[in-house]
């Protein structure tokens, strides 16, 4: 098929598909929408830059989130889009010869490939708890990274170290920022990311030929500058005080706010509930399940699932569509909300009523752990 404006097309997507995916990340990255031609000419162009993908300690959760969707758009546009010179999971050969296919990838293309890499690097004992083709994780990356133009992180393995770094970390598992420093690092966290955020970002850098705008902890702004949060579809249920208390309550069946089920969404950067997860469109709070902030080196796996966050920032969006106030829950506790001995008596009845008195107190992206507050 082609496009019809010249140029190498998708083969195995219809143009008004194409054109849709365009949108949808030119969007995603916080571009004007007329710019989609720009970044369908970027997928268009024949230019395909080399990628060298290292699989170290993870579940594959990362790749098989990019490949398995019934759809296989995103998964087609980026295979499209980039020449997939070594993947471990998906390439053809194997042993010698995928061994061959990567030194020479890395000999034609030394200074211009990009190193994507899902899993973390154990460093412990000089790494030999994670070997592929012979070598540590630790020897592949320093030797693969020095030849790479920028190192993609895909994952929260390789972008924090996971759930391999946590607790005693017998591994001393840790992400690629803690051992390459020379280097442009692009973090795409989530256990596993919206491959959304990983084909966006990888089209971001292909159309402007630089890195998109980064937060403190090395995440694209235009998919993690925002919490959960702030844009959730259960959020005027949290502001008129109506959660659900337990699994399977009739909160819960009412799709409630799942705050007090331990949901991260208030100490969560990620666009989950706006770019949602596989083809049905979901995203983990939508089917009831408390956000576990997979995409934060603090929460995930740190903090108990049931455990809640401390909210710093009650005050709702004046664009968010007015909370059913006649039916009243019993509203965030104070404690809870941050805001003890400001208007505490406020609180009592409908959180909204407050929240729009308060200031808007986002915290700076500092990533650090957020506080566990008592239950009520
Ligand atoms: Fe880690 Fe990727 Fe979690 Fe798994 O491979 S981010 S364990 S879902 O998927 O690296
Ligand atoms: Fe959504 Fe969780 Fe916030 Fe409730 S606490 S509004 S479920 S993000
Ligand atoms: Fe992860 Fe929370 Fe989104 S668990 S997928 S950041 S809703």
């Amino acid at each position: 098929m082609t496009a019809g404006d010249g140029g190498r097309f998708p083969t195995e997507l219809p143009r008004r598909e194409f054109i849709k995916l365009c949108l949808t990340a030119t969007a995603m990255m916080g571009l004007p929408l007329s710019m989609h031609g720009r970044v369908a000419s970027t997928v268009q162009s024949s230019a395909r830059p080399a990628v060298i993908w290292l699989h170290f300690q993870e579940c594959t959760g990362c790749s098989e989130s990019l490949l398995r969707s019934s759809h296989p758009s995103v998964s087609s546009l980026i295979l499209d889009l980039i020449s997939l010179d070594y993947h471990e999971t998906l390439m053809a050969g194997a042993g010698a010869q995928a061994e061959q296919t990567l030194r020479e990838s890395m000999a034609a293309n030394r200074g211009k490939y990009l190193l994507v890499i899902e899993g973390a690097i154990p460093k412990a004992q000089n790494g030999i708890f994670c070997k592929v083709g012979g070598k540590t994780a630790l020897e592949l990356i320093r030797e693969v990274a020095p030849g790479a133009a920028a190192v993609l992180c895909i994952g929260t393995c390789s972008s924090f170290g996971g759930i391999q770094s946590v607790g005693v970390n017998p591994t001393g598992a840790v992400g690629v920022k803690d051992l390459v420093t020379d280097k442009p690092i692009i973090n795409i966290p989530g256990c596993p990311p919206n491959p959304y955020n990983f084909l966006s970002t990888v089209l971001y850098y292909l159309t402007f030929k630089r890195l998109p705008e980064l937060d403190a902890m090395g995440r694209p702004k235009f998919a993690y500058g925002r919490k959960i949060h702030e844009h959730c579809e259960r959020r005027p249920h949290f502001d008129a005080g109506r959660f659900a208390q337990a699994y399977g309550d009739a909160g819960h069946a009412q799709g409630h706010c799942l705050y007090k089920l331990g949901c991260k969404g208030p100490a969560t950067y990620a666009n989950c509930s706006v770019q949602r997860f596989n083809d049905v469109g979901v995203w983990p709070v939508s089917i009831g399940h408390p956000c576990i902030g997979c995409t934060e080196p603090d929460i995930l796996f740190k903090l108990p699932i049931a455990e809640k966050v401390q909210i710093h920032d009650p005050t709702p969006f004046d664009s968010y569509a007015p909370a059913n106030l006649k039916e009243k829950g019993k509203g965030p506790d104070p404690v809870t909300t941050g805001v003890v001995g400001l208007a505490a008596g406020a609180l009592i009845g409908a959180g909204i009523m407050l929240a729009k008195k308060l200031p808007n107190s986002a915290p700076a992206q500092t990533g650090e752990t957020q506080h566990h507050e008592p239950a009520e």
